[in-house]
């Protein structure tokens, strides 16, 4: 007897529907929490301005973002992408079987290294991705799971601190939680602070923890990967401007505001602006929020740190995640860190 190639279809697509789970903590015009926009309305009413980086991974933005990843000017993806290929070998020999909770999944490109790894010593595949962009999450997740037939997903819709409170019981007996591609620098010192207590929350002693982080380097490195000659990054700096319309009901006229970006040395750290490129009144409906904006006036979006690794160590080693293994480039551009909780 043949079976059709339509009937081999739906057996894989229903194959794949019974190894994914997803859930929304926030929609695409709203977020499932009683402070949504709070932030904005914060962050626009102080002076200087500055919006919080998670609004500009919409699906536009997280598409963008992985244009960015591509690009020449953006070493920090190729690099890390080499040393995980050169390591994940590694990785899963001291982790053992886990399930991987990767925050800020967006394509789940460099995760594929580490599945393979885990698949290639015959462990269980099972991956928690979390991301603020549901559609890249929801797409992401089944092309790995038309990829990997063994794996698992469950994939959860929302800022890190939602999805870290509602991560599910266990069904893998560890559990390793992987930051990779610098997004640490996207947090200022504080809120690396309350990072860290919900990673060590959500983790138990002797699981793992994953960084990726960019080191600290030459100005001329480091700022034309904020620069690049086609434009990319602006182009995503400015989306954040066209999400907040649409998911405040604002009126930003995202011709009106300007790319900035410049690498401050002595804080070690990148700064991305949105300038008004003259005197403008915007609203945000929904938020009940008129804001001026003076010709030149800047909103901060974004700042990306580059990080020194002793310095890290230690303020790991201080949460309790101590590194139990660095791996960096041979241009020592990018560090990769896993770290296990221990007992403090
Ligand atoms: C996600 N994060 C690590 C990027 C960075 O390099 O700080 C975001 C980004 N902003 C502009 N380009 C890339």
């Amino acid at each position: 007897m043949s079976i059709s190639k339509a009937a081999i279809s739906k057996i894989s697509q229903d194959n794949i529907e019974k190894r994914l789970q997803i859930e929304r903590l926030i929609e695409a015009t709203r977020i499932v929490a009683s402070s949504a926009g709070s932030d904005v309305v914060k962050g626009l009413t102080q002076t200087p301005k500055s919006l919080p980086p998670w609004y500009f991974y919409d699906d536009r933005g997280s598409e963008l973002f992985e244009q960015i990843c591509e690009l020449p000017e953006y070493y920090l993806t190729r690099t890390e992408t080499s040393i995980l290929q050169q390591c994940a070998g590694e990785i899963a020999k001291i982790t053992g079987a886990c399930e991987l909770v990767e925050l800020g999944s967006g394509s789940s490109t460099k995760t594929r290294i580490l599945l393979n790894a885990y698949q290639q010593l015959g462990y269980p595949l099972r991956y928690l991705p979390i991301d603020v962009s549901a559609g890249i999450l929801e797409s992401s997740a089944r092309q790995l799971l038309a990829d990997y037939p063994s794996l698992q997903v469950h994939a959860l819709a929302g800022t890190y601190e939602l999805a870290l409170a509602q991560l599910l019981p266990r069904q893998l007996s560890s559990r390793m939680l992987c930051f990779i591609g610098s997004t640490l620098g996207n947090l200022q010192p504080q809120q690396c602070d309350v990072f860290f207590s919900q990673i060590t929350d959500a983790l138990q002693v002797g699981e793992y923890f994953l960084l990726g982080i960019d080191l600290q380097k030459p100005k001329h490195i480091v700022e034309p990967a904020y620069n690049d000659c086609l434009g990319v990054t602006a182009a995503f700096n400015l989306n954040m401007l066209d999400h907040l319309n649409r998911r405040f009901e604002g009126n930003f006229d995202t011709t009106q505001f300007e790319h900035w970006a410049f690498y401050h040395e002595t804080e070690q750290q990148i700064e991305m602006h949105l300038r008004s490129l003259r005197s403008q009144t915007v609203q945000l409906k929904s938020l009940n929020l008129t804001v001026n904006f003076a010709a030149d006036e800047t909103i901060l979006t974004e700042v990306s740190r580059k990080f020194d690794l002793n310095t890290i160590q230690q303020q790991l080693t201080a949460w309790g995640l101590a590194p139990r293994h660095v791996w960096t480039d041979p241009n020592q551009w990018f560090g990769l860190l896993l770290c296990q909780l221990q007992a403090i």
